[in-house]
């Protein structure tokens, strides 16, 4: 009996022997020492050896135990202890390796040069205004003098919800809003998307303008002149040539379209000024009379100007860009530049 148990040992002996990694191990722990192990049963049969020979019996056997108990220890922390430096070899981190490059991306060249001009007019006591892109009829066209078969109306190719409702044509309406319900004295700038049904190299459905108006008891074409005058050669340099040329809004009289020496040629004349050697870049005006009697201001009391430009024809002239519709392809290798 005692040889069985002997013979037991040796043969666990020689699985962990021959076992080539910890699960192996484990494997030939549960054959031998688990519930249902082979030295588990003997231990468990104890009870039915004669009494002369159980105390000598369960001596062997408990020490038989404590030896394949002391080498599966052994085997199974040489096998983790190798297993462990494979894996750290095998998941081992180059800390040599350039690590990934997050992309940064930065502001949209039209938002910079909004940002630019908005910052321009801030710095002149202007304050910034908002308003609604639907708008009614009435704000975006009866209150800036176009009635309804005016024709100036056919200057700006409207997109119309329904009669009396049209996306925004320009930002001016913000500027009536304000003058409702505000009084003179007033310096307010207007920037958001409007909307006008055309597309080609210089026209998009939608695109941004700023416009803005200094109204008080005593503003002049002086006062317009000077503030568009600081604003151009902020933007453009304190060099650049600018000129006032008499022209017609409905909403302001009397009105210009101020241009600037030609930013690609310099003035000589090329493709882009179409050889004049100026390009023009926003119009102004002092508020028309009617204008003030819209929004319920005395026109004997006040005076006023305005003006408005396109954002994206800015960023054009300031970059030489010669499409529009660059501005909202998404094309990185085009915004990268900014
Ligand atoms: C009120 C009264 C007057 C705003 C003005 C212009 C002249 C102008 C165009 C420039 C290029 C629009 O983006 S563009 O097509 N704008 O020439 N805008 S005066 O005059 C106003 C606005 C509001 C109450």
């Amino acid at each position: 009996m005692i040889e069985d148990i002997l013979s037991i040992k040796d043969l666990a002996r020689e699985e962990i022997k021959k076992a080539k990694d910890s699960k192996t191990v484990q494997a030939v722990r549960v054959k031998f020492l688990g519930k249902k192990g082979i030295l588990t049963g003997k231990l468990k049969s104890l009870s039915s050896i004669p009494n002369e020979h159980r105390p000598e019996y369960g001596r062997v056997l408990n020490e038989v135990k404590t030896e394949i108990e002391a080498i599966l220890k052994k085997q199974e922390e040489f096998f983790k202890s190798a297993e462990l430096q494979n894996s750290l070899k095998a998941n081992r981190i180059d800390v040599t390796v350039p690590g990934y490059c997050i992309p940064c991306g930065h502001r949209h060249p039209t938002s910079r040069v909004l940002d630019e001009i908005v910052d321009v007019f801030l710095s002149l006591g202007f304050r910034i205004e908002e308003g609604p892109e639907v708008e009614l009829d009435y704000y975006n066209f009866e209150a800036l003098n176009m009635p309804k078969d005016h024709p100036a109306r056919d200057m700006q190719d409207t997109f119309y919800i329904n009669e009396d409702v049209v996306l925004r044509t320009h930002t001016s309406p913000v500027q009536v809003h304000v003058m409702k319900k505000n009084r003179p004295p007033l310096r307010v700038i207007a920037p958001g998307k409007v909307y006008r049904c055309d597309a080609d190299v210089s026209h998009t459905p939608m695109f941004q303008q700023i416009e803005g108006f200094m109204v008080d008891s005593h503003i002049t074409m002086s006062d317009l002149k000077g503030v568009l005058e600081v604003f151009i050669h902020q933007i453009f340099g304190p060099k650049t040539p600018v000129r006032f040329r008499p022209s017609f809004f409905p909403f302001t009289e009397p009105s210009a379209e101020i241009d600037i020496g030609c930013v690609i040629c310099g003035g000589t004349g090329c493709r882009v000024c179409k050889n004049t050697g100026w390009i023009e870049i926003l119009g102004a005006g002092m508020i028309n009379p009617r204008v003030f009697e819209m929004v319920g201001y005395d026109p004997e009391a006040y005076t006023g100007f305005a003006f408005g430009m396109g954002i994206e024809r800015i960023t054009m002239l300031k970059y030489g860009i010669d499409d529009i519709r660059l501005f909202f392809e998404n094309d990185k290798r085009f915004l990268e530049q900014f």
